[in-house]
């Protein structure tokens, strides 16, 4: 428990119609009794009505709530009030209570608190940041599930098992000389390949989860003109990208974010692919191969006037396995029909679309998000995880495989529990059991203030 109490908006500094501010730690009640007008009804988990005063002076009219520790978010003593949504109000009512020895909080103070008094674990705290920053449906729902528990459940459950297998063998030390066996190296290299089962099954999960996070990349590629950025355009519904028919008119590359089935897309809009006019248009030419490599998907835009060129064939052939949908542009122009009879010949699917008039365009996101289910098999499933988490797993994986082999070559009981008992803490890291000071202050600065 800490002895300081903090303050913090907890919404954002705009004009609104409600302001949020947090209070936490031992004086709250204290502090905001005395600055309350309705202070005698206060009471636990009670929205009650009132103005602050300060000086003699009404700041704001509002409802404040107080929350007894420990049934609060931090586990202390902690007051909300809603006030009114004007950025200078909740700085007047929060300057009100700094006066009176509250201190403002610093980035995720109130998450901080909540995780050291055993409210929330490490994996539901960085949920909370997830959620809170989260720009796709999917990352709220993989942010909700794990505020439940979808992770920490999974890691208790291994770390429960490895602490039975380790206490197996330690009771098998003890009574060595009985000649009882509590687990035989065979049984318990048995369990061991299942804890390693499934600690790959949750990193695969969390990797999934991190690319799902930040997002696919999609790119526009093709030759010039042939009507990218109209695309590109179509699929954000606004005009952001110059569309011209002067061959060569998108030079850079035009980076949007969009979402697509509830997935995070980056889409890409690049320079056409061509024997370069001059130096710019080079340069162009060249971040468009070097994002092409990065990219998920490629989005390959043939001109249905023109049918599949020598040069739209020499751009296909440098995907290099890549997942590429080929989309035949402007048969508004030609008629759909020149689809089938270039699929047939050529031997590539194509999706014909006029950016132009928008035919085609319902067919060209149902591809799109056929490739990005197969792409995220199991994104449904994923967990989010960040790099800290990801790290934890893959030294888990190397110490379970190593321990697996010690069974094999019959090591002593006494090192190998040794190292179970390390791969335990080292997965308690996860949920944050057993976490260093430095990793948990380089956690938390990543929260807003006020959360
Ligand atoms: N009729 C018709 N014209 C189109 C269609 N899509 C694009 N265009 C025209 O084709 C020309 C080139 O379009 P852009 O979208 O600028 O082509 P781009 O591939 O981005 O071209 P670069 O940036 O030069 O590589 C413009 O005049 C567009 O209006 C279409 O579906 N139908
Ligand atoms: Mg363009």
């Amino acid at each position: 428990m800490f002895n300081d109490t903090i303050c913090a908006p907890a919404s954002a500094p705009v004009n609104s119609s409600l302001a949020v501010i947090r209070i936490s730690g031992p004086d709250s009640y204290r502090v905001a009794s005395f600055l309350f007008t309705n202070n005698r009804k206060i009471s636990h988990r009670y929205a009650v009505y009132g103005s602050i005063l300060s000086d003699g002076e009404i700041l704001d009219d509002v409802i404040l709530v107080y929350y007894n520790g420990p049934h609060s978010f931090t586990g202390e003593d902690m007051v909300e009030i809603f006030c009114h949504g004007n950025p200078l109000v909740v700085s007047k009512i929060m300057r009100a209570f700094f006066k009176k020895g509250i201190r403002p909080a610093g980035p995720g103070e109130f998450s901080q608190r909540a995780f050291l008094n055993g409210k929330i674990d490490l994996t539901g705290a960085e949920a909370i940041n997830s959620l809170i920053n989260a720009r796709s449906d999917w990352e709220i729902k993989a942010s909700i599930n794990q505020m439940h528990g979808s992770l920490k459940n999974e890691i208790q459950k291994l770390r429960e098992k490895i602490v039975i297998l380790k206490a197996d063998i330690e009771a098998g030390i003890d009574f060595s000389d009985q000649d009882i066996e509590f687990v035989s190296y065979g049984s318990a290299s048995e369990i061991m390949n299942e804890i390693r089962n499934s600690l790959s099954d949750i990193s695969m999960r969390c990797s999934a989860g991190d690319k799902a996070s930040r997002g696919l990349d999609l790119i526009l590629a093709g030759r010039p003109n042939v009507g990218k950025s109209s695309l590109m355009n179509l699929i954000l519904n606004e005009e952001r990208a110059i569309v011209s028919d002067i061959p060569g008119t998108t030079r850079d590359l035009i980076r949007e974010t969009i979402q697509i089935s509830g997935i995070r897309i980056n889409l890409t809009d690049t320079a056409g692919i061509c024997q370069a006019g001059d130096d710019i248009e080079r340069m162009g030419i060249e971040r468009t191969r070097k994002k092409i490599e990065d990219a998920s998907i490629v989005l390959m835009v043939l001109d249905a006037t023109a049918g599949i060129t020598a040069d739209d064939k020499l751009i296909i052939s440098s995907f290099n396995g890549k997942k590429v949908l080929f989309i035949l542009n402007k048969i508004d122009i030609t008629g759909i029909e020149i689809a089938e009879e270039l699929s047939m010949k050529e031997g590539y699917s194509l999706i014909p679309v006029s950016a132009k008039n928008g035919t085609g365009f319902s067919e060209l996101e149902s591809a799109i998000t056929s490739v990005i289910s197969g792409e995220f098999v199991d994104y449904r499933n994923s967990f989010l995880a960040d790099v800290r988490v990801l790290n934890i797993l893959d030294l888990s994986l190397e110490q379970t495989a190593g321990i697996v082999s010690m069974f094999g070559i019959n090591e002593l009981p006494e090192i190998i529990a040794f190292e179970l008992n390390e791969l335990t803490d080292r997965l308690a890291e996860i949920t944050g059991e057993i976490t260093p000071d430095d990793i948990l202050g380089s956690i938390f600065s990543r929260f807003c203030i006020g959360k």
